[in-house]
């Protein structure tokens, strides 16, 4: 008799799939072999294109650092949140999305089951101890039937993961060295954020968190 030993599990340690919810997949520790080199990357790209704190709309200056790379990168000013093809700090394109990165999102995509992923936009997070990410909806994008793939590294954060509407209580999970989230279809549009990050070392990032996320923006 063929039996399915783990058919009754959400976390399924076969393929290190967890499910969050509907439609949003957690592949814990999927990047942490790759994590020398992403880092590496990271820096390439921060070389040319150096992690800044942006402003708000209403003015605040956001405690996450931030960069890009891809053809699109995310930005916020006072004039609102959109994807700009240039750094405003620079004027120059955004930094070539290394290969190594655009291969990992398309991977952990396809694991989550999004077989022909083709992000033009990375946007890279960069967590001091303090820095926070209120609850919010990743919209700035045109087609929402496009996923996101995010990746964690170093520093471990707790994050919050909300319903279709901010009222909606948010689970808290942690997310850690390695880990990738995978997120389309009905959880695309919800409302999630990373508490104030805690103190720490870690070997590769030294004392901050490093969040990648890579997205379809055009
Ligand atoms: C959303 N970044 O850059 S990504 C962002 O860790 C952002 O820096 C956070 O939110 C960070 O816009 C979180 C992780 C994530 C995981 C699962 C989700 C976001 C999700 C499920 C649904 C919606
Ligand atoms: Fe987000």
């Amino acid at each position: 008799m063929t039996q399915d030993l783990f058919g009754d599990m959400t976390d399924d340690r076969r393929t290190g799939r967890e499910l969050l919810c509907a439609d949003a997949v957690l592949l814990r520790g999927f990047a942490t072999q790759d994590a020398p080199a992403i880092l590496e990357a990271v820096a390439q790209v921060a070389a040319q294109a150096p992690f800044r704190q942006m402003t708000t709309p209403g003015g605040f200056r956001m405690s996450v650092a931030m960069t890009n790379c891809g053809p699109l990168g995310w930005v916020t000013d006072r004039r609102g949140y959109r994807y700009a093809s240039r750094d405003p700090v620079s004027d120059l394109p955004w930094p070539a999305m290394p290969e190594v990165l655009q291969s990992l999102a398309q991977r952990a995509a396809a694991q989550a089951g999004f077989d022909y992923f083709m992000p033009d936009a990375c946007l890279i997070n960069r967590y001091e101890p303090g820095a926070r990410m209120s609850l919010h909806q990743d919209k700035d994008e045109p087609d929402f039937s496009q996923p996101i793939v995010s990746i964690s590294l170093g520093l471990p954060a707790i994050f919050l993961f909300g319903g279709l509407r901010r009222e909606d209580k948010p689970l808290r999970m942690p997310l850690l060295h390695g880990d990738a989230v995978v997120w389309g279809g009905s959880a695309r549009l919800r409302y999630h954020g990373i508490t104030p990050l805690k103190q720490g070392s870690h070997p590769l990032t030294g004392d901050c968190r490093v969040n990648l996320t890579f997205r379809k923006a055009s």
